[in-house]
């Protein structure tokens, strides 16, 4: 298969488009390497020591089977190179990783929402828009995310993309998209994404998969293990850090684990070598051009962030310290997701418990040199009660505070 990916230097693009080359297919990675470039804006870089695109590029295509190259396109804003990037490479599917994912990132300040805004929604509609004039036929597999949905609670579990109901009156169900109800700048530019899809599967029958992914957890993959060259992006600042990442940087410093207030917020989880697996499948499972947009829950897991920190302080010996939550959020919710999708494809899970050790162990042994302490603290407040609320605020306390 041809594949692009786009946002292929990424943490999750990455080791999928080394997977995808070891598995014989021609791969294009187009990049404009903004993440690299808001690493240095935060002064956090990677905790893994990633080489530049060129070298990373070189040492894919020792790799075996298949071929990489690269280019360097802000699909944002060059439709031009873009849409020209297509037309040469023809590819038979494209896989869109590329926007800004951090939702500490997008709740900055002004400047950092209209960049996430602008980003997002852009470059997904120029995708689009270049695959109706480029290449009609292939099929577009887009990152999308569980949080689009918000954390109240539903009930039951969140279908894979849509609901059935009965208008009051009609007698005809139908089905819609489930209700979005994003929680951050960033995840509104999700919700967003998905109506940019639904219109271009209807107007112009692109087959499209929508992935909603939970919070990706892990280190490396297969691939990215077998080479120094090929070692994958590592995030842990309170910006890009997510949370599991972040608790195993604490656990390998020995520092205590950081709990946003209660810890009773319940998240779906992934492995990013399942990560890996899932794009695999639904590259191999496309939609027929004409049907609605194909939309897979990919978590495997789902747990809350009080159980994951007690789970962790158990297996490394190592405190718990409840913060005030910088963030406008459910201080708990349970979370319950239909995922027979990928199992149904055949994804044989890696469970937490079972990786969770030897991670912290490759941190501490390997890494632990390279770990900036200042910037592990999430400092960004949501919005003015949290800014407040931060203000007089408790840190640092081993009991968890009382809700709000
Ligand atoms: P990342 O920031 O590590 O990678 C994104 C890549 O896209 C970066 O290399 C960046 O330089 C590139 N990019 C961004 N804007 C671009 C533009 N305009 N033009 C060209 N390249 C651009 O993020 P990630 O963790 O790899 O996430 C990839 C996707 O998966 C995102 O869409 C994210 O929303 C989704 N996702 C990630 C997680 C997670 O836990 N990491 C969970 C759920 C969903
Ligand atoms: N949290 C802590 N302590 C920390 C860091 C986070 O308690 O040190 C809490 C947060 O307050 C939040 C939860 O952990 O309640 C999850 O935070 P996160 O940063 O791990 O995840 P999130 O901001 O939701 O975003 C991440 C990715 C994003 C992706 C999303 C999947 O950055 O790209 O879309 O996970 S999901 O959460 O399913 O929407």
């Amino acid at each position: 298969m041809r594949v692009i990916v786009l946002g292929g230097d990424g943490f999750c693009g990455w080791p999928t488009s080394l997977r995808l080359v070891a598995e014989g297919h021609e791969v294009l990675v187009i990049d404009n390497l903004v993440r690299r470039a808001i690493a240095d804006e935060l002064s956090a870089p990677s905790l893994t020591p990633i080489v530049p695109v060129s070298e990373r590029i070189q040492a894919g295509n020792e790799l075996g089977a298949g071929q990489i190259g690269f280019r360097y396109i802000d699909i944002a804003c060059d439709y031009p190179g873009l849409s020209a990037a297509f037309a040469e490479f023809l590819p038979d599917a494209v896989v869109h990783f590329a926007e800004q994912r951090a939702a500490p990132y997008s709740m900055r300040s002004h400047t950092h929402r209209r960049y996430t805004v602008d980003n997002n929604v852009t470059a997904t509609h120029n995708v689009l828009s270049a695959i109706v004039q480029e290449c009609p036929e292939a099929h577009l597999v887009h990152l999308g995310t569980m949080g689009v949905y918000g954390y109240k609670d539903h009930g039951a579990p969140i279908p894979e993309g849509y609901l059935e109901v009965i208008p009051r009156g009609s007698e005809f169900s139908t089905e819609i998209l489930f209700p979005t109800d994003p929680g951050s700048i960033y995840h509104m530019t999700k919700s967003l994404d998905q109506l940019l899809f639904q219109f271009y599967a209807k107007n112009d029958s692109v087959s499209i998969t929508d992935l909603h992914q939970g919070i990706v957890w892990g280190i490396e993959t297969e691939e990215t293990a077998s080479d120094p060259r090929l070692v994958n992006r590592f995030d842990y600042d309170g910006d890009f850090g997510t949370v599991l990442n972040r608790f195993l940087v604490e656990a390998a410093m020995n520092m205590a684990l950081t709990v946003h207030g209660s810890g009773g917020q319940t998240r779906a989880f992934i492995h990013i070598q399942d990560t890996v697996r899932c794009i695999e499948l639904a590259l191999a499972n496309p939609p027929k051009r004409g049907d609605r947009v194909r939309i897979r829950n990919q978590a495997t897991e789902t747990h809350s962030v009080i159980d994951l920190a007690r789970t962790i302080s158990e297996i490394a010996n190592v405190d718990i310290t409840f913060l005030e939550n910088p963030r406008a959020e459910a201080v708990s919710n349970h979370l319950s997701i239909e995922e027979s999708s990928f199992v149904n494809l055949g994804l044989q899970p890696i469970r937490l418990k079972d990786e969770l050790m030897h991670d912290v162990h490759r941190l501490a042994t390997t890494y632990k040199d390279r770990v900036r302490r200042e910037v592990i603290l999430c400092t960004t407040p949501w919005n003015a009660k949290r800014a407040a609320a931060i203000k007089r605020g408790r840190l640092g306390t081993l009991e968890p505070p009382t809700p709000d």
